[in-house]
């Protein structure tokens, strides 16, 4: 989704009265200091989250709490010194015994945040799970939330919910796209040649879309109700469901804690194939980003196999993402052991997943109650993440639960790479749905994915979003051109498409996004990357479709039948596998010398566009890629990516075989016909044949159907119809007197040009088309840029630098780098062209 330029829309300064934080003194007040330090002699690794336990139960200790206000709980756990250990906490409703929040990251930074109300008596249980450290530190605030939009049951919202619908917006070409784009709305990737969905979050969002002259209708009025029926849909199906097909056999959508509690059950119990980890950087609420990874002799990382990263939920409210990342840990783990294709692929690979890349948003997303209605105070569907510092001095208090500036806050992590970062498809207020951050990777959550992909030879990419049916590769701007790569990178595209049922395609072709995640790791690093939009109704569906449908290829999802995204991921993962995708590096080195691969270089962002709609130049973004092998003696082969970034290996493009086609006027028919705002229901329209020539007279790259006529307040659409009656592109803006309809690579045949006469601006005085006329342009060349090197050092078992080399490799190739640990002179492996 996208929204540029968007000012913000907030009505007024809301008094979100976050009461100062208090801290609880537990049991016994006086002695809060000690009560707060939790015990327990010894670890057990069970989950805190199942239930409450009895007191003196071994690996746990508890507090029980009365919250003092209406809204939040949040209770924290530290680890009490630097031992290391994994404490994880929960808070449980004391009368019912009903789970309230959990938290499970790997170490014992850990924060459970939930809901309550005032006077609410709780337990929080602190569960030692693994590790030495025989104490952690709890803290317990309770944070008071005044009414406004916060989900606190029993209180009466005080602002007046508004109705949130989907409408689709007819849009004609790329630039009316963008000039949707540009009234901020929420536009989704719903889309194709004539339309694209867009949310309307309330009145404001709907006076906008009515001011601007677009044509548009409601496809669904209500989306809260929506929202509601889906949430009871989920509490149905888990009823009368005991397990589903999935690999896990999982029936609800899991909590963030979850997760984490898998993943870390994953690695316990499968100690040489699984390892958990964390990444780098804490998220601005100080949560813990948790993935996982699934290979062969698992801690052996420098191994030289190709790493296949599978990502989710950059989008807090796109909770189906997480789901499908977590099932393929899954998938990985029962096929290592049942399956012997995924045996064998994934002791061929190293496999990696990060199920909830944005960690506060999908926590505060996950733990709203069913609203989704899109308002601001909307948490459940909040899509960035928790970034407060780019917000006006107001706004930047409170915590990401409750703040004066709600769902609103917040940075987009798929705006905030660096590959295009600035320009269009995002936007420079703070409040957007598609903010790029103060500067390209300002956030925790780009910087973790950016620190991974940089260490790692991370061939194959794929973060999963959700929704729109697609599968969309680079680039994601218009006008940058693909990358020489693009036969490869469609064919795998459309190949997973095959499985899934989704739209393959390159992601500008249904509107700009700059600063999105492949932008940056393919073009800087040559691995495949990809965008999947799961499923096809909303951000998340009910379980039953919008996961398990969608995950197991069956009804109704695109899919059925053809294998579902499980076999997508297999796709992406038996691509990994294939040598001929990548690059290899083949040499000897005695056992136990490290060799290190590294490239530093620059790459520009966009021009950086300003609030004010001018632009600054570029920024140079500095990417550093350092990756390492350990070598076991003799022969080693390294599958590495490209030594030459996709940024500066030039562009893809088809050397002209003829000329063009000479241009073709349009003749106007006698008359004209009545106005017609239907069509297609309506057919009433003007034909006029065409025929585009072929092989080996012309080569046709292009061709630009054009109509003009006379004022901006007369309105006729153009839509190009092939023989088959398959409308291949059409134009049909508003406030222009002219359109314009463009095809690439034209298939030679018959066409007809459709002129659809919308709007007269008056009747009595006809305002015809004229100057009808088909304009070819010859394909445009591919482009080459220079060739770039990796630098290749090896280091003896004392760390002591023993040989170091220049070493190029294309895509496809592998280059023998001989005894590069015994050669100390610097030798270079140029496999120039
Ligand atoms: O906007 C996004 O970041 C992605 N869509 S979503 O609805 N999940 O938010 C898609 C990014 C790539 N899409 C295009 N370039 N159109
Ligand atoms: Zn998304």
């Amino acid at each position: 989704m996208v929204s540029s330029q968007r000012k913000p829309v907030l009505r007024a300064v809301l008094a979100v009265g976050i009461g100062s934080a208090v801290v609880v003194g537990l049991t016994t007040p006086t002695s809060a200091a000690a009560e707060n330090v939790l015990r327990a002699d010894r670890a057990v690794a069970r989950s805190c989250f199942a239930s409450a336990l009895p007191a003196r139960t071994p690996g746990v200790d508890r507090r029980e709490v009365t919250s003092t206000v209406d809204g939040l709980i949040q209770a924290r756990l530290a680890a009490k010194d630097k031992t290391a250990g994994d404490w994880d906490v929960a808070v449980f409703d004391k009368t019912t015994g009903k789970l309230v929040a959990a938290s499970a990251a790997l170490g014992s930074r850990e924060l459970a945040e939930s809901f309550v109300v005032k006077g609410q008596q709780l337990v929080v249980q602190g569960c030692r799970y693994a590790g030495d450290a025989r104490s952690a530190v709890l803290g317990v605030d309770f944070l008071a939330i005044t009414p406004q939009g916060t989900p606190t049951p029993g209180v009466a919202a005080k602002t007046a919910p508004e109705q949130a619908e989907l409408v689709r917006v007819a849009t004609a070409d790329q630039q009316d796209k963008n000039k949707l784009l540009g009234l901020g709305l929420d536009v989704t990737e719903k889309a194709d040649a004539t339309g694209v969905d867009v949310v309307l979050a309330g009145a404001d969002d709907r006076k906008v879309l009515q001011d601007s002259g677009f044509r548009f209708e409601v496809l669904n009025p209500d989306l809260s109700a929506t929202s509601r029926d889906n949430a009871r849909k989920d509490v149905e199906f888990a009823e009368r469901t005991k397990v589903t097909g999935l690999p896990s056999g999982r029936t609800t959508y899991r909590h963030l804690w979850e997760y984490d509690f898998e993943m870390k059950e994953l690695a316990r119990k499968n100690p040489g194939l699984v390892q958990a980890f964390t990444l780098p950087h804490p998220t601005v609420e100080g949560v813990d980003v948790v993935g996982v990874e699934i290979a062969a002799n698992v801690a052996n990382k420098a191994d030289g196999k190709p790493v296949n990263l599978l990502m989710a939920t950059h989008h807090a409210r796109e909770w189906p993402s997480a789901e499908h990342a977590m099932e393929w840990v899954y998938e990985l783990v029962d096929g290592y052991a049942h399956d012997t294709e995924i045996r064998d692929l994934v002791k061929r690979t190293r496999n990696i997943v990060v199920p909830v890349v944005n960690a506060d948003g999908f926590s505060i997303s996950r733990e709203a109650e069913p609203k989704g209605d899109f308002s601001r105070f909307d948490y459940e569907m909040k899509r960035k993440n928790c970034q407060a510092s780019d917000s006006p001095e107001q706004y930047r208090t409170g915590v990401c639960k409750a703040n004066p500036a709600g769902a609103q806050r917040g940075t987009d992590p798929n705006r905030n790479y660096a590959g295009f970062w600035g320009g269009a498809g995002a936007t420079t207020s703070w409040s957007g749905e598609t903010f790029r951050g103060a500067a390209p990777f300002s956030e925790p959550e780009t910087r973790n994915i950016r620190e991974l992909v940089s260490a790692r030879q991370v061939t194959n990419l794929l973060t999963l979003h959700t929704y729109s049916g697609l599968v969309l590769r680079v680039p994601g701007v218009f006008g940058t051109r693909p990358p020489l790569d693009e036969p490869a990178n469609k064919a795998l595209g459309d190949l997973m498409a095959s499985r899934n049922g989704y739209t393959s395609q390159p992601s500008w072709a249904l509107y700009d996004t700059s600063g999105t995640t492949e932008d940056w790791s393919y073009w800087a690093t040559g691995g495949y990357g990809y965008t999947m939009e799961i499923g096809l109704d909303g951000f998340h569906p009910p379980y039953e479709t919008g996961v398990v449908a969608e995950y197991l290829g069956q009804a109704p999802a695109p899919g059925a039948g053809k294998g579902g995204n499980r076999a997508a991921f297999l796709d992406m993962l038996r691509n990994a596998a294939t040598p001929a995708a990548h690059s290899t590096l083949t040499g000897t080195a005695p056992r136990g010398y490290e060799l290190a691969l590294h490239k530093s270089f620059q790459t520009p962002t966009s021009p950086v566009r300003q609030p004010d709609g001018s632009t600054a130049p570029p920024i140079y973004v500095q990417d550093t890629l350092d990756s390492k092998l350990t070598a076991t003696g003799g022969k080693f082969s390294w599958a590495v990516n490209p030594s030459t970034r996709p940024y500066v290996a030039g562009r893809y493009g088809r050397e002209p075989q003829a000329p063009p086609q000479q241009s073709i006027q349009l003749a106007n028919p006698a008359g004209v016909p009545a106005e017609n705002t239907r069509f297609p229901v309506d057919q009433t329209a003007e034909r006029i044949p065409f025929t585009i020539k072929g092989m080996p007279e012309v080569d046709n790259g292009k061709v630009a159907v054009t109509v003009d006529w006379g004022t901006t307040a007369t309105d006729w659409d153009l839509y190009i119809v092939d023989a088959s009656g398959q409308t291949v592109t059409s134009s049909a803006s508003g406030g222009t007197n002219t359109e314009t309809a463009v095809l690439y690579d034209p298939p030679a045949g018959e066409y007809t040009a459709v002129l659809v006469n919308f709007h007269q601006a008056d009747p009595s005085v006809v305002d015809d088309w004229g100057r009808g006329r088909a304009q070819f342009e010859s394909p445009v060349p591919p482009t080459y840029g220079p060739k770039e090197s990796y630098t290749l050092t090896c280091k003896d078992r004392r760390g002591k630098i023993v040989g170091l080399a220049d070493v190029y490799v294309d895509r496809g190739q592998t280059v023998d780098v001989g005894a590069v640990c015994t050669d100390s002179a610097r030798e270079t492996k140029a496999r120039k062209k």
